[in-house]
């Protein structure tokens, strides 16, 4: 295998040049405003934080053209989100609470009796309510973490909305996100996401154009076979709020976060003194991370030449990771209504 490693070394050598080599390892700055968005290394699903904490501080944003635009939004008054979580018995409301902790004392409970008990879960803006319905209702719902994600105005237009956040719970599962917004019409959802193993970490203004975007972490990689769930590399993951008001991975358009946690897996590929599958499993995210990036053969290069015994892992799963990494990850969720 080392010789085979060697032998693609000689070969990817030649073709890139001592002046490309010392381009490339360089740290590559980002075109985006990293200093406010950061993609911390992998964790574990068991060492996430929980989803129920704020993401972050919603920050004032300044007025957009988006606002001017459409002058009536900023008539209304500001709204004021917030939950109302109601645990119903045979259909009637025995106790509420605007986070899951205060209804924990029913667990014991609905657990002995699990078909007699329902969670329904009320979204105000401060003028009105509206029923969220969420894709994994009781009696699994209780058990996870339901709660406000993140406020901030993510179109621009003035008016906050909000994402609620749903932990579904399982050893590698699974959050999904709400993403609702209010008018003089209503609360409606714009889009539902699940995000797997991932999480939503910042909402920020990546690109400084006025509109925050969201800064997720990715799990495409997640199982690829015999890599250990604990060392399963993340790519970083952001998404925009498009015209329509649906979610798209907008990743692509900012390489410089990519770039960023590359350099991180990297790190911890050529650590000789990692254990050899997290050195391993590192070199998947490398190589995962270029190809994120367009440029697999800068994956592989950096693979031989920081890593060599972490050659022939990558090559055994390289078709899987390509494939995982081409194909589009089905982030959309579908509202339970
Ligand atoms: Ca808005
Ligand atoms: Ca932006």
């Amino acid at each position: 295998m080392r010789l085979r490693a060697l032998l693609l070394l000689v070969i990817l050598l030649p073709a890139r040049g001592t002046g490309q080599l010392a381009s490339t390892t360089a740290p590559v700055p980002s075109p985006t405003a990293l200093g406010k968005a950061t993609v911390p290394p992998a964790t574990p699903p068991s060492l996430r934080p929980t989803p129920t904490v704020p993401i972050s501080t919603p920050t004032p944003l300044p007025p957009s053209p988006m606002a001017a635009a459409t002058p009536t939004a900023t008539a209304l008054p500001a709204p004021h989100w917030s939950l109302v979580l109601q645990l119903l018995r045979n259909g009637e409301v025995i106790a509420e609470g605007a986070t899951m902790q205060e209804l924990a004392v029913y667990q014991a409970e609905i657990e002995r009796e699990p078909n007699r008990y329902g969670l329904r879960v009320l979204v105000s803006d401060g003028r009105q309510t509206a029923e969220l319905f969420l894709n994994d209702p009781l009696p699994f719902a209780l058990l996870h973490s339901i709660g406000i994600a993140c406020i901030a105005d993510l179109d621009g237009d003035g008016q906050s909305e909000v994402i609620v956040s749903d932990f579904t719970g399982g050893a590698h599962c699974c959050t999904h996100y709400h993403i609702l917004a209010s008018d003089a019409s209503g609360i409606r959802l714009l889009d539902a996401l699940d995000l797997g193993s991932g999480g939503l970490k910042q909402v920020d203004d990546l690109d400084g154009d006025g509109v925050p975007e969201l800064l997720a972490s990715d799990d495409r990689l997640a199982l690829v076979d015999d890599l250990a769930m604990a060392d399963t590399p993340f790519l970083p993951l952001v998404l925009c709020l498009a015209e329509d008001n649906t979610v798209r991975d907008c990743t692509t358009q900012f390489p410089g976060l990519i770039k960023q946690s590359a350099a991180r897996y990297e790190e911890m590929m050529a650590n000789p003194e990692n254990d050899e599958l997290i050195r391993r499993a590192a070199a998947v995210g490398v190589d995962a991370h270029e190809a994120r990036l367009g440029r697999p053969q800068e994956g592989l290069y950096r693979i031989v030449t920081r890593c060599l015994d972490c050659v022939g892992f990558v090559e055994q799963y390289r078709a899987e990771i390509d494939e995982r990494v081409r194909a589009a990850r089905p982030y959309h969720l579908e509202p339970r209504q």
